[in-house]
């Protein structure tokens, strides 16, 4: 079974997290920021991966810690879960409209992580969330799952709607890249062998 899960405790963040690859989309998610959660589970919905997250974070003083620190440890639990990546599909890309907003998302499971984030909010806040934390989680993800990801706003309006195309542009993404190739089951979609930097 592709599943893994992760312990993470600092002095700004104490995280329990597991994931299972080959789940539906099961979430039960709670770090203390609101709109986080919003976005997590539409993150757990749309990959159909089961996502279990309990997180403390100092939220007293802001959420970046605590959005940052989720971000490395569900970024190392898809890494674990995915094991050798034998037979895995690798690529995906995709367009996510919501509304006024268009997002583009391309994955690649490459073991070399690297972010491109094409992403701008007009408004710093969503509510209490600071919209800069968006890409502070895609970048802790991407470095820790050791992906290869570039996220792209093409247009869009509306800041919810703007985070939530980026999330959901993961989830598909990642739903794709994760899924077993059957036409390739068993073989590490890699010329060089192995996938891992
Ligand atoms: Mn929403």
């Amino acid at each position: 079974m592709r599943k893994a899960s992760i312990t993470r405790a600092t002095k700004e963040t104490d995280i329990r997290l597991a994931v299972n690859l080959d789940g539906t989309g099961k979430a039960a998610i709670a770090t203390g920021v609101g709109f986080f959660d919003h976005m997590l589970d539409l993150l757990a919905r749309h990959s159909r991966i089961d996502m279990d997250i309990a997180a403390k974070g100092d939220t007293h003083i802001d959420f970046h810690h605590t959005v940052e620190d989720v971000g490395i440890a569900l970024g190392q639990a898809v890494r674990q879960a995915l094991g050798d990546m034998r037979g895995i599909t690798r690529y995906a890309s995709l367009h996510l409209p919501m509304d006024e907003t268009l997002t583009r998302v391309a994955l690649d499971i490459s073991g070399r992580p690297f972010l491109v984030f094409r992403t701008e909010f007009a408004v710093a806040k969503i509510g209490e969330f600071d919209t800069e934390l968006v890409r502070e989680f895609f970048q802790a993800f991407a470095i820790n799952a050791g992906v290869t990801l570039h996220v792209e706003t093409l247009y869009g309006a509306n800041a919810h709607h703007i985070a939530e195309s980026c999330f959901k542009g993961l989830a598909r993404a990642l739903r794709a890249a994760v899924a077993i190739d059957p036409a390739a089951a068993g073989e590490v979609p890699s010329t060089k062998g192995s996938l891992g930097g």
